[in-house]
This record gives structure tokens, sequence and C-alpha cells, in this order.
């Protein structure tokens, strides 16, 4: 099977700023009991479009043959870094009006049947990478893809077996794609992220240390600990300013291995579940009311249309059976062997 691990966050800016359709908001529909409710849930957006247009293409998504799919959020921008680094993110800057929408997607979602780690200690990147985790280490799954073109995702490249998709530009990246990307495999992606800096995640790097020359030393030596702390013992041909990169990384050693702790992200924290739980089931009984709040008056109809494309799902999905808890735990099993066979054809390798 294929699992798809998909970035909430970012889609939700991209379908924000690349995709600017507006779409009145408004009181919104109550939550699925169970379903995610958190700080963001209050707010009364007045535009749902960006909720709309990720809830519209992560059906597609399903449309397109996939099975698994877990979906991340930052329900709370802050995490754990922040304690760690005064400059990191925060939602500060958020424009309210795309922020308010993070609740609508988390509980729209969750109305549409698909699994959502809505993350509040954590970042969506902890729980994608978490997520990765989980399927490189189950053998039922063929490729587990990563949504996202976020570099920090590079980290939880595997083989070919957890690859990072960039879906707008139609990019695969397998262990090979990372070290041609970066210049460094997935392993000494945090390293890599920790001398070059991430201005999107608000930490600067060391100076002095650029994509090529971060990549030229750590394709040498791996990790941070591993760089000689001597300019001479340095080996690594061709780099310039090989004297002074060192120096500096003698001074900026312990800036250097924070850097990389915020960049290295947490695998076993945040509770995700298992691939079993990733497994799309069909919309609840709340998805007709989403439908219409997002005016999306087919939504409902597709994923419908979808689950009945699974024989066994139907049952579920018409008479709304998994919500009041009547199925059998048989048919749990039968609607599980069915969905998971492969449906979505490998892609294209692309370098
Ligand atoms: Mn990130």
């Amino acid at each position: 099977m294929i699992v798809h691990l998909v970035d909430g966050t970012y889609e939700l800016f991209r379908h924000y700023y690349a995709v600017p359709e507006r779409a009145p908001g408004g009181p919104r529909p109550s939550p699925e009991p169970g379903g995610v409710t958190g700080p963001s849930s209050g707010a009364v957006p007045s535009d749902v479009g960006a909720a709309r247009g990720v809830v519209e293409n992560l059906v597609r998504l399903l449309e397109g043959g996939a099975t698994h799919v877990g979906v991340a959020t930052d329900q709370v921008i802050e995490s754990f870094r922040n304690d760690l680094w005064a400059g990191y993110k925060t939602g500060a800057g958020i424009d309210p009006t795309l922020f308010a929408q993070f609740g609508v997607l988390e509980d729209a979602l969750a109305a549409f049947g698909f699994t959502v780690w809505a993350m509040v200690e954590f970042e969506a990147d902890d729980a994608l990478a978490a997520a990765a985790a989980v399927a490189d280490g189950d053998e039922r799954v063929d490729q587990a893809q990563i949504l996202t073109p976020d570099k920090d995702l590079a980290q939880c490249v595997r083989g070919d077996r957890v690859v990072q998709v960039d879906r707008r530009k139609s990019l695969v990246m397998d262990d090979a794609g990372v070290v041609v990307r970066y210049g460094v495999p997935p392993a000494s992606i945090p390293d890599y992220l920790a001398l070059v800096g991430d201005s999107a995640d608000g930490f600067p790097g060391l100076p002095g240390f650029g994509a090529k020359s971060a990549a030229a030393v750590l394709g040498r030596y791996g990790h941070l600990e591993h760089i000689p702390a001597a300019p001479g013992q340095w080996d690594v041909p061709g780099l310039r300013g090989a004297a002074k990169l060192a120096a500096t990384l003698q001074a900026g050693m312990a800036d250097a291995l924070l850097f990389r702790t915020l960049a290295r992200l947490d695998t076993t924290g945040p509770a995700v579940g298992t691939v079993d739980d990733w497994c799309w089931r069909g919309p609840t009984a709340a998805a007709e009311a989403w439908a219409t709040y997002l005016d999306l008056p087919n939504l409902a109809v597709r994923t419908r249309r979808r689950g009945i494309d699974l024989p066994g799902a139907k049952v579920m999905v018409n008479t709304g059976l998994e919500a009041s808890g009547l199925i059998e735990q048989a048919d749990e099993q039968r609607i599980a062997e069915l969905v998971a066979v492969n449906l979505v054809a490998p892609q294209r390798l692309v370098r």
C-alpha cells in the first residue's frame, strides 16, 4: 500500500496565497464528537476559501486512489522549539483571516473522514516525521509519500520507501534525490540546516556557511561533531575559505548544535497512531453540513461515491453506522483489506 502524509499547514498557506479564492465564512457546523477542537476552532473566520481549497484538493487525492491519508496541521504555530531559541518562528505575523481557517480545516477534514494530526506542543513537521517512521516500520507499506516541499522533511526520506513529493512541481525525491538536491544524504539534513540556517523557521545558521560549503563539509564528514576542529585537518578538496569556516565553526559550535536540535524532527513525540488508523473509511455523518458550509455542494456526494467504489465500504458510508459503532469487527477487517489494495501507480522518480 501507499501512504500519503500531507502537510496541511503548507497546503493551507498555499491555497491562501497562491489560490486566493474567497468563500464566505461565518458560524460553522459543530465538530464531530471526538473531532478536532482546539484554540483556533473558536474563531469565526470571514473567509474559508483556503480551507475549502485544501479539503477539495484532498478529496481529489482520494479520487486519485489514495487509501491511507494523514494530514498534519499546526493548531498552534509555537512549539517546544520556541523555548529553545528566542528567534524561532511564531504565529504573530500570520494573517488572522488565514489563521482562523486552521480550525475550520481540521474540523472539516475530520468530518470528511480524514485522519488529522493537529499539533500543539509539536509541529506539523514532527507529526509527518513520526508518521513516516511508523510507515517505514510497517512492512505492508510499499511507500510513504510526504507531500510537502519543506526542506525539513528531507531528513525523513529513506531509500525510495519514504519519499518527499512536491505535488505542485510533480517532483518525487528519494534518497538519491536528496543527495542531488542538497549535496548530503537525509541523515545529514539537520546538520546542513544548522549551518546554512532556515529563515522560514527563524534560525540564522553560522555566518559564512552557504549551501555549497555546508554540503562540501558535511558531504565529507556527515555530522557536525565529526568535523575536525583544526582547519589544517580539513580534507575537503576544492572548498574555498576552509580556514575561516573552520574558525567560525569552532567558535559557533554550541549555536550550531542548538540549531541542529531545532532542525531535527521529533519522530517519537507526536501521537500519530498506526497505519491502519490512517485508512480512509468514508465521510462521517457531519460531512453534508460541512460541504454546505464550505460551499462545495458536490463534495459529500463525491466522497460517498469514492466510498461506494470500495465494495463493503458503502454500508458504512451510506448509513453512518461507523459513527454509531454498529459495524462489526469482521466488516472493519474486510474493508481494511479492500482498501489496502494499492491503487496508486508508483510515481516517476524525478531528480
Ligand atoms: Mn518546516
